[in-house]
């Protein structure tokens, strides 16, 4: 039996929030077909008080069953209300951009990734270690297929030496380790079991898989080049799609482990070198709220920003489709190096 978690008052989380006692009252003895709880869904935001979201779909069907508590907590993330339907376009001849720094002065790298799920399998949060190594044998076999410049080799985490790991996610090429949000969800369960990364030989196209979604599909190289980026992408998934079907619903778009993810699941970024801005942040997070853009660190979310290099990407993923979401990027970095030239 659950007893309603007991938040501190600095505890800020969407979770804490939105988690009322009648949610919790009507929610507490539901569960999916898939056996998902609410016990669940908030493990990670119970044990980590500093979570700015704390909630995590085991299924498809939590976002319809646990509905009360996710759709406040993702209207007040993405303003995406309970009766609006996502729309998907990734048509990139409506893509008007490129590169927004020709002169490769401020773009270090441009990477756009995804988060799919396979359809019908249950989330990273409750999969069973044998369901996910199915997972991982179904994505390996279709990404092994991949020609030309999306051809490459699958490395396991399970027998990869520490170096290799290591030097892989030094490059910004593999996911780190061990985040305790991650573990408290149930995503990091049976590491590194089913766990591993595909990517071809000039590492422009990589695949997570099963990290916290069972498919991070990503694109990524030096420079400024959003629409190449892009369009590698797009390539991708569309090839992998023939094969793998990826869980979506009409209304909330491809289905992701985390809220923050849903929809198009693309978080698009570039890091850029901003030496003037990165000693005006008022202004720096000026140019990005107004872009709908969010600042990372440079070694990924929970990483702070070095040397002056800020990791800048959409921060909407639902309500806005693919091709919106790249113009945000693009637009708002064409902003921010307007205004760090102008920087006296
Ligand atoms: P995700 O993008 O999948 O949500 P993270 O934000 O943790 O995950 O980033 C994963 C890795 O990708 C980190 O090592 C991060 O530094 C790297 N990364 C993100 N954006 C870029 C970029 N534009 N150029 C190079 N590496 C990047
Ligand atoms: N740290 C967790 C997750 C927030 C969104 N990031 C993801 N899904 N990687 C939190 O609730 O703060």
């Amino acid at each position: 039996m659950i007893d309603f978690p007991n938040f501190s008052e600095n505890s800020h989380s969407l979770l804490s929030k939105f988690l009322t006692k009648s949610v919790f009252e009507e929610l507490k003895n539901k569960k999916t077909t898939k056996n998902n709880s609410l016990q669940q869904v908030i493990a990670s935001g119970v044990a980590h008080q500093d979570s700015h979201i704390g909630v995590y779909a085991g299924d498809k069907e939590s976002y319809t069953i646990f509905s009360s508590l996710f759709d406040p907590i993702i209207k007040e993330y993405h303003g995406f209300s309970k009766h609006q339907k996502h729309n998907s376009n990734t048509d990139i001849t409506q893509f008007s951009g490129s590169n927004p720094d020709v002169e490769n002065k401020y773009i270090i790298s441009t990477r756009i990734r995804v988060a799919r799920n396979i359809a019908n399998y249950p989330l990273g949060t409750i999969i069973s270690n044998e369901e996910r190594k199915e997972v991982e044998k179904r994505i390996v076999s279709a990404l092994c297929e991949l020609k030309n410049e999306l051809s490459g080799s699958y490395y396991p985490l399970y027998n990869m030496p520490q170096k290799t790991q290591a030097q892989l996610i030094e490059d910004h090429f593999l996911f780190k380790e061990g985040d305790r949000f991650l573990s408290s969800a149930g995503l990091n369960n049976d590491w590194p079991n089913g766990r591993g990364i595909f990517h071809n030989k000039e590492k422009t196209f990589l695949v997570w898989v099963n990290e916290e979604d069972q498919l991070r599909i990503i694109s990524m190289q030096k420079g400024g080049n959003i629409k190449e980026v892009f369009a590698r992408l797009i390539k991708a998934v569309k090839e992998i799609e023939k094969v793998i079907t990826f869980s979506k619903s009409d209304r909330l778009g491809y289905i992701t482990s985390c809220p923050t993810n849903l929809g198009t699941a693309m978080r698009a970024s570039v890091h850029i070198f901003l030496p003037k801005l990165s000693a005006d942040m008022k202004k720096l997070k000026s140019i990005t709220n107004h872009h709908h853009l969010q600042i990372r660190g440079v070694n990924g979310e929970h990483s702070e920003s070095k040397n002056s290099v800020f990791d800048i990407s959409n921060q909407r993923r639902l309500g806005v489709t693919e091709i919106e979401a790249i113009n945000d990027l693009y637009k708002g970095i064409t902003a921010l190096i307007k205004a760090e030239k102008e920087k006296i």
